[in-house]
């Protein structure tokens, strides 16, 4: 067993941020592509890789996250829906890459489009995309202490760009799985526990992602088999065919953080965006320590790169403080 020792409370709120971050880096030069393509290719995708702007560059769902991190801190842990959009779309470089909704949906907002009305006009009753889920890491951390608080601010910040169900349903369970990790204790952690307490605080409306989660629970032995695991649980980048497989690999591999991770990239199809949600889970119960060294030398680190990176968790941190006591 590898040393499982209780990493520190900010170490965790910063671990969950950095996850995604590494997370999204690693995946991103192989998103899209089949995994019997990443196999015949790399084998695994273990290091960073040559990418678009670089190796070690992030994509939207680092640059979402990040804005989603700065708008809590400056609203003091509050969901502010305007605010929250105006800084995605200051955030927004299409250089790093959003999915296609989100192109239509700025320029909706730059045609005066109000936030609220706009997120509707989106494909057939709004957005079911991951963009919601992959970038909800900081209100994990910072309301972990409350599983009510958790579900209605991802929730929020979800509605501002996905307004279908399916989207913010998924940024939920994502948000509560981040939550739960860091409130995991990982010598003794049990992954059957783990996803018991996390169908439990799922609200009778997510019965798709109940129901994903119970079927992630059956395949634990069948990891290997990826067609089966790509079948039943998904690798696009819709919400509910994305999170679940996320939680799966997370728990398929939760005794390590470069494992669980390597694996979700390793089903394929939305690797960056896997990458960074199981990165977010499994940096909330590692922490900052389990991120492999080379990893962390190669992200990006001009402007808002890691070490600005670090600094939101711990004002996250330091936010937490003030509003749970
Ligand atoms: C480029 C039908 C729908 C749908 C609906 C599908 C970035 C569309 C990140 C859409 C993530 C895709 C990802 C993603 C984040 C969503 N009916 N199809 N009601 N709602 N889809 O475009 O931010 O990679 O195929 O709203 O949620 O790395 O393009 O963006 O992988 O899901 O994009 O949804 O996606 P979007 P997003
Ligand atoms: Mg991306
Ligand atoms: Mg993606």
């Amino acid at each position: 067993m590898p040393n499982q020792h209780t990493p520190s409370l900010v170490s965790r709120f910063v671990g969950a941020l950095v996850g995604t971050f590494v997370g999204d880096a690693l995946g991103m030069p192989v998103e899209g592509w089949p995994w019997r393509k990443i196999a015949q290719h790399y084998g695994e995708v273990r290091e960073m890789l040559p990418a678009r702007l670089g190796a070690g560059t992030y994509t939207d769902d680092t640059v979402f996250m990040i804005a989603l991190a700065e708008s809590l801190i400056e609203n003091k842990g509050r969901v502010v829906p305007q605010d929250l959009a105006w800084r995605f779309r200051q955030a927004y470089d299409r250089r790093r890459g959003f999915g296609a909704g989100m192109h239509r949906l700025m320029r909706l907002w730059d045609e005066g489009v109000p936030w609220d009305e706009a997120a509707h006009r989106l494909f057939d009753g709004g957005s079911y995309g991951n963009g919601a889920a992959m970038r909800v890491a900081p209100v994990g951390v910072l309301f972990h202490h409350d599983e009510r608080a958790v579900y209605d601010a991802a929730a929020a910040q979800a509605r501002v760009t996905h307004a279908h169900p399916l989207g913010q349903q998924g940024a939920a369970l994502q948000a509560l799985a981040v939550a739960l990790a860091l409130r995991s204790d990982p010598a003794t952690f049990s992954r059957d526990e783990f996803l018991e307490d996390l169908e439990s605080t799922l609200p009778a409306s997510a019965e798709t992602f109940r129901r994903a989660l119970m079927q992630a629970g059956d395949l634990f032995d069948r990891w290997e088999d990826r067609d089966l695991i790509v079948r039943k649980l998904g690798n696009r980048s819709s919400a509910h065919r994305s999170v679940p497989t996320a939680i799966f690999a997370f728990l398929t591999f939760w005794n390590s953080f470069e494992e669980a991770v390597v694996y979700a990239i390793s089903l394929g199809g939305d690797t960056d965006t896997l990458g960074a949600m199981t990165g977010a889970i499994a940096g909330a119960l590692h922490g900052m320590e389990a991120i492999p060294r080379r990893w962390w030398d190669a992200l990006e680190n001009e402007g808002k790169g890691r070490d600005y990176v670090v600094h939101l968790g711990e004002q996250l941190y330091d936010l937490w403080q003030q509003i749970a006591t």
